[in-house]
């Protein structure tokens, strides 16, 4: 082969390989021990003195010409691999994110906070307590004699070996209120408590909202006004009628049970129970370290969780104790 044919088969070798192992094989054809520029080289030494530098000369000129094509060969490969990587690496950064799953209030928490707020343009701020209490708490300061049922086993949840139980209403954190204020009194108890009761309508833990206003001269009248206020703001109307039923509960005197005007799946108007109330017993005024013969008030009761059915159209009060995700995130 002549240098000038050399020349032309590196062109197209060099021209036409595709990957760094190609590349080496090539560069041996040219270059390696058996390469066709190597033996040129060698067939130098045979050559007469006076031909040797001009061939010599050539044979390095094609052989600088060789090389620059393999630098050029390796400059197009390993851009090209480069090229084929990033696009393999390509980030659409057109795709919606990946949302990182937030969590929500739980619809009675929901309820909750709307109702404190709503009571809070009418004055009453909100009050707690312990949820493990003492029967002191729970049930004499509230006017509960020894034997009453409610006392029970049967009804409420006792700590073995003590007199501690678990809160069977929020009550006692109004006797906790009124030993530690004086009056005026206006405050909202909401929160979990336990009775030992299981079905279909009852769950062991379920939450009460509880209500207070101690001051000189308030009635029942006060109690009417008030639950019709914050019922009308609750439900979003401006028509809501409420009617007291006389019932008894040992920590008010007169007692009664407060029904709301309701329509029913049907359309027809029904009387729906929400809860219990009453003038608080001048004992339990006592109890709480207020003058009966100075200040009167109203208390009330009403189920939380019910409240919260009614507002957001949930049927099984069940749903909001089983932590199903499938319930829980339509209310987000
Ligand atoms: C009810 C019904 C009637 C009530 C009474 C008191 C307190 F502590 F002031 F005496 N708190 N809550 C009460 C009265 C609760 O629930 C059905």
């Amino acid at each position: 082969m002549t240098l000038h044919e050399i020349l032309a088969d590196a062109n197209t070798t060099l021209g036409a390989v595709t990957s760094l192992p190609e590349l080496e094989q090539a560069k041996a054809k040219f270059l390696g021990k058996t390469g066709s520029l190597t033996e040129q080289l060698k067939a130098l030494g045979k050559l007469p003195p006076e031909e040797k530098k001009e061939a010599g000369a050539a044979i390095n000129a094609v052989k600088g010409q060789v090389e620059a094509l393999i630098n050029a060969a390796k400059a197009r490969i390993l851009d090209a691999e480069l090229n084929a990587k990033l696009a393999a690496e390509a980030i659409d950064v057109t795709l919606p994110g990946r949302s990182i799953g937030l969590g929500g209030l739980h619809p009675v928490s929901r309820a909750q906070e709307r109702i404190e707020a709503l009571f809070a343009t009418m004055g009453f701020s909100v009050a707690d307590g312990p949820e493990i209490e003492n029967d002191y708490f729970n049930f004499t300061a509230l006017n509960t004699p020894e034997n009453h049922p409610a006392r029970s086993m049967h009804d409420t949840f006792y700590v073995e070996g003590s007199k501690n139980l678990l809160r069977t209403h929020t009550s006692p954190v109004q006797i906790r209120y009124m030993q530690s204020h004086k009056p005026p009194i206006r405050i909202i108890c909401p929160g979990r408590v336990y009775r030992c009761d299981h079905d279909a309508t009852h769950s062991p833990m379920f939450h009460q909202l509880e209500g207070l206003w101690v001051e000189e001269g308030i009635s029942l009248a006060d109690l009417k006004g008030t639950l019709t206020q914050f019922l009308n703001a609750y439900f979003e109307r401006d028509d809501m009628h409420i009617r007291f039923r006389p019932s008894y509960f040992p920590f008010v005197e007169p007692g009664v049970e407060v029904d709301m005007e309701w329509e029913n799946k049907g359309g027809k108007i029904k009387w729906l129970e929400i809860g219990g109330a009453g003038v608080v017993h001048p004992q339990v005024l006592r109890n709480g370290g207020i003058d009966p013969e100075k200040y009167s008030g109203f208390a009330f009761g009403m189920g939380l969780d019910r409240l919260a059915m009614l507002k957001y159209g949930v049927n099984d009060l069940r749903l909001f104790f089983e932590n199903d995700l499938k319930f829980l995130s339509q209310f987000r």
